[in-house]
């Protein structure tokens, strides 16, 4: 970090002032970003998380960008919820190779009551590994987010994915107001929130702004933010407009201007550059660094989708001279107040 002073969060930014940061010209908005990131965190290190998903595929919901919706014709065969043990063993392979966050993921719209004991023993698993846990599993009411606090929940993703205005364009089955209700019974259950969405679905730059503008004024910044590139999946309604529509597809200098833009207005979230960093250029991520982006999933596989690989991170890591962040740092020192004493801290990546 610098000297500089830290920037406080502001949950007051309207739609005008973020669409002016996305209206600067490029090296002085990822110039800014930068100075952001660096009053705020550690620069040249990112946060390594692993994704798994712990029930895949055969969700009743229609996200036009997802795989596993039962209405896409993308060929994900459903499977049942994994076994707790099966998942640990996952968890051990990712702490292994130096991931300090753990998130599992499950293709529902929400959970079942019958499937919280399940998930409970996974969370207490993880955890006593010494790593932070997330999970994604769709809608919570209030009862669940408080059982999933009590087995020791640190993050909790629920993306709200796009613009209020696009959204029922993108889904139909569920509405931002629900989104907004689980991020709500989640902050009030003491868990931290993980909250981002996608960008590159055909959405305009008035989407963008409306997408930030919305995380940037929840009651209070997610801890994490993940922006996602859409992955674009044969058999999914974007997927297959976008392979009809090239024009549609976002370039990589407004790519880098979102990733700029979030950094500014919640300064003190981990911004994670997250899906579609396979088909990234180094120089494209190089550049989300630079302009704060400050975790990454690791591993070859996201929940469906390939992933960039560990040895090509390693490798970008390397070149670019970016440590992987230990689980002390940031954000991290909230949970490291709820580790159980005698966790050991995890080595970084070799
Ligand atoms: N079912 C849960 C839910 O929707 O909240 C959890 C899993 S869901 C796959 C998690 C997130 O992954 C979505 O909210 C979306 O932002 C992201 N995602 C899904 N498919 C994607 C794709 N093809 N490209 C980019 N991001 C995607
Ligand atoms: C998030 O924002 N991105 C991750 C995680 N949260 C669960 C999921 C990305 C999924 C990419 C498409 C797939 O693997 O099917
Ligand atoms: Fe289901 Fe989540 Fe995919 Fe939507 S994004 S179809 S809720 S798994």
């Amino acid at each position: 970090m610098t000297n500089a002073p830290q920037t406080a969060p502001r949950t007051d930014w309207t739609r005008e002032e973020i669409a002016a940061l996305f209206d600067l010209p490029f090296t002085e908005l990822v110039f800014r970003a930068a100075e952001v990131h660096r009053a705020n965190h550690p620069h040249n290190e990112v946060q390594l998380s692993t994704l798994l998903s712990i029930k895949t595929g055969g969700c009743a919901e229609d996200c036009g960008y997802c795989s596993q919706s039962v209405h896409a014709d993308s060929g994900v065969k459903a499977t049942k919820l994994m076994d707790v043990q099966a998942v640990l063993q996952r968890a051990a392979q990712a702490a292994d190779q130096g991931s300090t966050r753990f998130c599992m993921g499950a293709a529902w719209r929400n959970p079942k009551d019958r499937d919280m004991p399940a998930i409970i023993e996974m969370v207490k698993g993880v955890r006593s590994m010494g790593m932070e846990t997330c999970m994604t599993l769709g809608m919570l009411t209030p009862e669940q987010s408080q059982m999933l606090a009590d087995a020791g929940l640190d993050y909790y993703n629920h993306n709200i994915d796009t613009s209020p205005e696009r959204y029922d364009q993108v889904i139909t089955t569920r509405t931002m107001d629900d989104r907004l209700e689980t991020l709500s019974n989640v902050r009030s259950a003491g868990i931290n929130v993980c909250s981002g969405g996608i960008v590159g679905m055909g959405e305009t730059r008035e989407d963008r702004v409306g997408f930030i503008h919305t995380l940037a004024t929840l009651p209070e910044h997610p801890g994490s933010v993940p922006v996602n590139a859409l992955v674009p999946v044969k058999g999914t309604v974007l997927g297959d407009m976008l392979a009809d529509t090239p024009l549609a597809k976002i370039d990589d200098v407004e790519f880098v201007r979102t990733v700029a833009v979030a950094r500014i207005t919640m300064p003190r979230s981990m911004v994670r550059l997250s899906a579609g960093r396979e088909s990234m250029s180094e120089m494209t991520q190089a550049m989300c660094f630079m302009a704060g982006a400050n975790s990454i999933f690791t591993g070859d596989k996201l929940l469906t989708a390939p992933n960039a690989g560990d040895d090509n991170d390693a490798a970008m890591f390397a070149r670019l001279g970016i440590k992987p962040m230990a689980i002390s740092e940031t954000d991290a020192q909230v949970e490291a107040s709820r580790m159980p004493k005698g966790c050991v801290k995890l080595e970084a990546m070799g």
